[in-house]
Parts: structure tokens; C-alpha cells; sequence
């Protein structure tokens, strides 16, 4: 996958934060004495303009610089982002920065202008609050792209940045199957685990080292028997990580008191797995410690049972021989 740039992108101010940063910067603009009060305040008032519109226009263009084009992400950014928050209104934002960016400039040497032409102080004055005026409404206009595009920033930065050179395994399964404690044993990553199901609500990767080896495993969204236009964002979100993310699939069964869905409904969605993403598919019994043994690989995260073999089947490459 190739690295995106949100890992990078700075915190987006607000509309507000961004007026207030450029006009406390321009009310501290102090001009010494020009040999007349009128090109005194002529040069004041003009360093005041090419302030407000500096601060302003470089972060817009910065933002649209950082944020990455929608044809350099990898597909499953791509897809997550269209899921999350929709393709066309991160296009549309982006766009918004760059001509709002363009209004200001204009807006910027049209009263620049304006001034030098004048010779009247109380004129010159009115032209910099009218510039300020306009130019609010300008950043006033494009708040909620502001706020969209923070949110797009937070979401996508905690998305994994896969490693392309690095094997993978995805770890699949019903909620609450077990696949967080499963990715959290092995790795360096400690999601949240709890009894509920639909407790991982994103894609986490957490890196693990097996016999001097790292490989990436990624814990996902419990995925439910059910058809594609049923299923919740959170749901989709694990799809598109068994889509477009390179790598084997590890399936967890839960057969024990505390499974979200009976047996044959759990083995129909592993089987459905198997015919939809033509990964390779380690199906695992898990919580082993507290259910009865159906499965050739059983593991207990309680007890550590069958950890020590499942890692080894990882790392070998029986997996094309278990999965047939
Ligand atoms: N007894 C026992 N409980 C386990 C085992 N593995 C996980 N659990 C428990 O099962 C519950 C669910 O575990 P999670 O790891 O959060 O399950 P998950 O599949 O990530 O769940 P979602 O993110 O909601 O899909 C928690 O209460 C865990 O402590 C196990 O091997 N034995
Ligand atoms: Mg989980």
C-alpha cells in the first residue's frame, strides 16, 4: 500500500481560528514613521491587507498541498473514504480551498489598489475594514469544509499504513469471536476488548514478531451473516479490508456460551468468506477454553492452548495445504 499523506496532514483550524490567527497578526503590524502621516498609514493599512491574505491563502493552499489526491490513494483508502465520507464531497472541499484561496488573493490586490490610488486616511481605513468584511465571509463560507475536512484528517490518519513487504494476516469472525484478544496477544497493538460485540469499529493493525519474523496482522469490524446492502458501516469497513488489503484471512468460530450466532450460521459466513474473497482462510476454533472441540486449530487467549501451533502454521506455509 503506498503511504498516504494524511499520516501527515496538520490539525485543521476552524474558520474562526484561522480569521483570528491572520487579524491578531495584522493588528500587531506597526510601521515606522514615513516622513508622513498619510504614507504612514497608506503602508500600515497595505501591510495589514498582504498579511490577513498571506496567513489566509497559505493555509488554504497548504491544506489542499497536504490533503492526497483521490487517484494517489491506495483502493482500500479510497473506498474507505467514499464509505466514511463520500468521494465528491472531499473533491468538492478540496476545491472550495482552492478558490476561496483565489477570491482572497484578487479581493487582496483589488483593495491594495484601492488604497495606494487613495489619499484620504478615513478612506483608507474604510477600505481595510471592508477588505476584512469580505474576506470573513469568504472563510465564514467555507466553515463546514473546514470541519469536514478535519474529520476526514482524523478518521483517515488512524487507518493502517500497510506495508506492502510485509506478510499479513487479517483477523475475521463474527462479533465478539475474539479477534481483538487474538490481534493483542500477538501484537504490539491493544484494542479494545470487551464482551459486547461491535466493539472494533475501524481497521487496526498491530505488528507482530513470530520466530524473528514480523508480520502485520489486522483486527477488524465483526462481520454478520448477512447480505451486502444490510450490512452497517462498520461491517463494510471490515469488507473493504478483506477486499483490497493484501494477505490470509483468519477466520475465528466461537462455539462457545458466548457466541453471537449458532454454529451453522457462523460456518455459512466463513464459507461465503471463502467464495467472495479468494484469500486463503485459516478457520479457527476459538475460546477453546470454553467450548467443546470442533475444529482441527483451536486456540484458548485465556489458557494460551493451541497458540504456540496456530503461530506456527502462520509462519510456514501450510496454510495453502489447510485451507485445500
Ligand atoms: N474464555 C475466553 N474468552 C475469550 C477468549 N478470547 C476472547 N475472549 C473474550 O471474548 C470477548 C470478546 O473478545 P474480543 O476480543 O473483544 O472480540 P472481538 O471479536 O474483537 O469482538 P468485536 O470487536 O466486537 O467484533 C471478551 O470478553 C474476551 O475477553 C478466550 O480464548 N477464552
Ligand atoms: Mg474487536
Amino acid at each position: 500500500m503506498k503511504r498516504t499523506s494524511f499520516q501527515t496532514i496538520p490539525s485543521i483550524l476552524t474558520s474562526q481560528e484561522l480569521l483570528d490567527k491572520a487579524f491578531s497578526r495584522a493588528a500587531k503590524i506597526d510601521i515606522p514613521w514615513r516622513g508622513s502621516w498619510i504614507s504612514t498609514v497608506r503602508e500600515q493599512v497595505v501591510s495589514k491587507i498582504s498579511t490577513v491574505e498571506s496567513i489566509e491563502t497559505s493555509f488554504l493552499k497548504k491544506v489542499v498541498r497536504k490533503f492526497p489526491s483521490v487517484d494517489e490513494m491506495h483502493p482500500f483508502h479510497r473506498n474507505f473514504l467514499n464509505l466514511v465520507f463520500s468521494i465528491d464531497s472531499y473533491k468538492i472541499s478540496l476545491a472550495k480551498m482552492q478558490k476561496t484561496s483565489l477570491k482572497i488573493e484578487e479581493l487582496s490586490s483589488y483593495s491594495i489598489g484601492r488604497v495606494k490610488k487613495s489619499d484620504r486616511v478615513q478612506v483608507m481605513n474604510r477600505y481595510l475594514k471592508e477588505f476584512y468584511g469580505r474576506t470573513s465571509s469568504l472563510i465564514a463560507d467555507i466553515s463546514h469544509d473546514l470541519e469536514f475536512l478535519s474529520k476526514c484528517r482524523d478518521e483517515m490518519k488512524r487507518l493502517p499504513v500497510i506495508d506492502p513487504y510485509m506478510p499479513t494476516f487479517i483477523i475475521a469472525g463474527m462479533p465478539n469471536a475474539g479477534k481483538s484478544s487474538l490481534v493483542s496477544y500477538l501484537t504490539n497493538s491493544r484494542t479494545k476488548i470487551a464482551t459486547y460485540p461491535f466493539t472494533t469499529k475501524t481497521v487496526i493493525l498491530g505488528i507482530a514478531d513470530l520466530s524473528g519474523k514480523k508480520y502485520q496482522i489486522l483486527d477488524i469490524p465483526g462481520l454478520l451473516d448477512r447480505k451486502k446492502e444490510e450490512r452497517n458501516e462498520m461491517e463494510m469497513k471490515a469488507i473493504l479490508a478483506l477486499r483490497f488489503i493484501e494477505g490470509k484471512i483468519i477466520f475465528l468460530l466461537d462455539y462457545s456460551y458466548e457466541a453471537y450466532a449458532p454454529v451453522d450460521v457462523q460456518k455459512r459466513l466463513l464459507a461465503e468468506m471463502r467464495d467472495t474473497f479468494g484469500k486463503e482462510i485459516i478457520a479457527v476454533q476459538s475460546k477453546i477454553d470454553i467450548s467443546e472441540r470442533m475444529e482441527d486449530l483451536c486456540i484458548s487467549i485465556k489458557t494460551g492452548e493451541g497458540i504456540n501451533n496456530l503461530i506456527d502454521i502462520m509462519v510456514s506455509n501450510s496454510v495453502t495445504k489447510i485451507n485445500g
